[in-house]
């Protein structure tokens, strides 16, 4: 099965890149691969999944025995799930590419031994592995919206702890305002981390008030199943009422500051890309409209956006004292 895949909305953050990084770029490339990095950029126009054989990609996760975790009935969503071969096929994960098809090259991350250093702002820094990691907090699965800012959107079943319990498990000092997150970085592994233009690792940030709303959610997993790599295993974030990029993967440090942490995308272009990037279809992004949204293997079905992708009851009272920041972007 083929899917005729709009390009309109699926302007990928590489366009973004800022002129003075193009320039190095063409000059890092020869002019031949300069050629064939503008045509990956606009896109093959086709992109098929439907024949596509799939491996287990949960194959030897010594996670495994945890799933599927208690299904919480406090978060459910008025659509139809994503498909799951929709959703592990269709990523944004620029360590390994800047198209959509990156879950191949991803399968090269060693996803053990994952050690997750804690430090900064806490009574005693330190460094947990993923497995006592999992042993220590509460699992559930919970079907949230997804939103990446590009105006695409899916609905996924998470597997993973509230961020509340695991900031209580990290215990920041009372200064602490911001938790700022980063995923491993190795080139030789993330062959997206050999363009020099993108200043790897990816780093994400949140307050600490957001990070311990009841939303904001460490995932493990997805489909009942550990997260596979292209997902962002083995520990990823998932913030529902914030765009896509803020939902950080495969991390191995939370550090705990109070200073407001710089985001990968803010230092690519921050006239574009913002810390605290809430969903609003009234907010269009520079060069795109955001009022509504495209469902991925929904065969082009657009729905409308929602304030803060829905979950305005959840988080709206985060930002009544913040509204002099730029909240949208
Ligand atoms: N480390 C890292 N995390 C990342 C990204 C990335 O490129 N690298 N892309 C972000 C973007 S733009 C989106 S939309 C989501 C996509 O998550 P998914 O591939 O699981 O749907 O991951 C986010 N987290
Ligand atoms: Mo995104």
């Amino acid at each position: 099965m083929l899917i005729r895949r709009k390009r309109g909305w699926e302007v990928p953050e590489s366009s973004v890149t800022p002129e003075h990084l193009v320039m190095n770029r063409r000059r890092l490339l020869g002019a031949g691969a300069v050629a064939a990095a503008s045509l990956a950029l606009q896109g093959q126009g086709w992109f098929s999944f439907g024949d596509q054989k799939l491996p287990d990609f949960a194959a030897g996760d010594p996670s495994l025995p945890l799933y599927p975790a208690m299904r919480s009935m406090r978060y459910r969503v008025d659509r139809d799930l994503t498909e799951e071969k929709v959703a592990v096929t269709y990523n944004n994960f620029y360590e390994f590419g800047s198209s959509k098809n990156v879950w191949q090259p991803a399968q090269k991350l060693a996803l053990r031994p994952w050690e997750i250093q804690i430090d900064g702002m806490v009574e005693q820094p330190r460094t947990v592995g993923v497995d006592d990691l999992l042993k220590a907090m509460a699992l559930e699965e919970r079907t949230y919206r997804f939103r990446c800012v590009e105006a695409w959107a899916m609905t996924v079943p998470w597997t993973g702890f509230a961020m509340k319990q695991f900031v209580e498990f990290c215990k920041p000092l009372a200064s602490a305002k911001y938790i700022r997150m980063e995923t491993f970085k190795n080139p030789e592994v993330a062959s997206g981390q050999r363009a020099s233009w993108y200043p790897w690792p990816y780093v994400e940030g949140l307050a600490i008030d957001e990070a311990t709303n009841e939303l904001a959610m460490i995932a493990t997993g997805v489909y009942g199943k550990p997260l596979p790599r292209q997902m962002g295993a083995p520990i990823r974030l998932v913030v529902p009422w914030k765009y896509g990029f803020k939902n950080i993967k495969s991390i191995v440090r939370f550090h705990f500051t109070d200073q407001r942490p710089k985001s990968f995308w803010e230092e690519i272009q921050g006239s574009e890309y913002g810390f605290w990037a809430n969903v609003n279809p009234k907010v269009p992004h520079p060069r795109w409209s955001q009022a509504d949204e495209e469902l991925i293997g929904k065969g082009g079905t657009r729905v409308p956006t929602q304030l803060y992708n829905g979950y305005g009851d959840f988080v709206a009272g985060l930002y009544t004292a913040r509204e002099n920041e730029k909240l949208w972007m």
